[in-house]
C-alpha cells in the first residue's frame, strides 16, 4: 500500500531497528528532513517485496517513487543529504577514511568478538583487542568531542552505530576497561543525541501488503537538536 504525505508519494525504507547500517540510513534521512514510509523487517523472514527490489537481502533498502532502489546504507545517506544538507555534512570529507576502516576492519573484528562461536577458531578476546586498536587510533582525534570537531558529522554518524554494538557485547568491560576516555565519552554523547534517540523508536513488524509507518522529521527539527 502506497503512503502519501502532502499529496506526494513517500519513498519506502525497509529497515531493521537494531541494524547499524539501517540506523545510519535513518539518521541521514532524518537530518535531510526526508519523510519515508518505514517498513520494519524481520531479518530471518524478509518480505518478498524487499527481496524483489534487492536480491542481496540486506537492510536498509530505499525504494524511491521513481522506481530507483538504493540498497547500500552509505548511498542512502548520500542520496538524502544531496537533497538537503542543513548541517553541511557533505562538506566535511572523511580524509582519514574512518568510514571504510570501520566498515572493513572494525566490523570484521566486531563480528568475531560478538559471535566467536559462529566463526571457526575465532578467539573473542583477540578480535576485541584488534577492534580496540581501531578505536585507539581514533582516540586522539576526539579531543573536541567528535571526529571533525565540536559537532557530530557524517563520519561520526556512519561509524558510531558499530561502536555501540561493540560496547553492547560487554558493557561492563567497555565502561571499566577500554581505557580510551575520548572514545567512551564520544559513544555516550551519541547515545544521548536526539537524532539517535529519534531513529530508535520501536515499530511493529511490517505485514506484506499493509501500510508501514510514516517516518518523518519531528516538528522541532532533529537537525536543530544536533547543534
Ligand atoms: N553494505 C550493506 C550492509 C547491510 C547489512 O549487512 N545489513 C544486515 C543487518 S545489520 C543485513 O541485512 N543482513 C542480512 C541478514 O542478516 O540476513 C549496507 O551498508 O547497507
Amino acid at each position: 500500500m502506497t503512503l502519501y504525505q502532502n499529496g506526494r508519494e513517500l519513498p519506502v525504507l525497509y529497515s531493521f531497528r537494531r541494524c547499524p547500517y539501517a540506523m545510519r540510513a535513518r539518521m541521514g534521512l532524518r537530518v535531510a528532513g526526508i519523510a519515508c514510509e518505514l517498513r520494519e523487517v524481520v531479518l530471518r523472514d524478509k518480505p518478498p517485496e524487499m527481496l524483489a527490489l534487492s536480491q542481496k537481502g540486506t537492510v536498509p533498502v530505499l525504494h524511491l517513487p521513481d522506481g530507483r532502489v538504493i540498497d547500500e546504507s552509505l548511498d542512502v545517506m548520500h542520496w538524502a543529504l544531496a537533497h538537503h544538507d542543513p548541517l553541511g555534512w557533505l562538506g566535511a570529507p572523511d580524509i582519514q577514511n574512518w568510514v571504510a576502516r570501520f566498515d572493513d576492519t572494525f566490523k570484521h573484528h566486531l563480528d568475531r568478538y560478538k559471535y566467536a562461536s559462529r566463526y571457526d577458531g575465532a578467539d573473542a578476546k583477540t578480535h576485541r583487542s584488534a577492534a580496540r586498536d581501531v578505536l585507539a587510533e581514533l582516540e586522539p582525534h576526539l579531543e573536541q568531542g567528535w571526529i571533525g570537531g565540536a559537532q557530530a558529522e557524517f563520519t561520526d554518524i556512519a561509524v558510531l552505530p558499530f561502536v555501540r554494538q561493540y560496547r553492547i557485547a560487554d558493557p561492563v568491560w567497555f565502561d571499566a576497561e577500554l581505557g580510551l576516555p575520548n572514545v567512551q565519552k564520544w559513544l555516550m554523547a551519541f547515545l544521548d543525541l536526539p537524532l539517535f534517540l529519534g531513529v530508535m523508536e520501536k515499530y511493529d513488524r511490517w505485514q506484506s501488503g499493509g501500510a508501514g509507518i510514516i517516518f518523518a522529521p519531528q516538528l522541532s527539527g532533529d537537525s536543530k537538536n544536533m547543534q
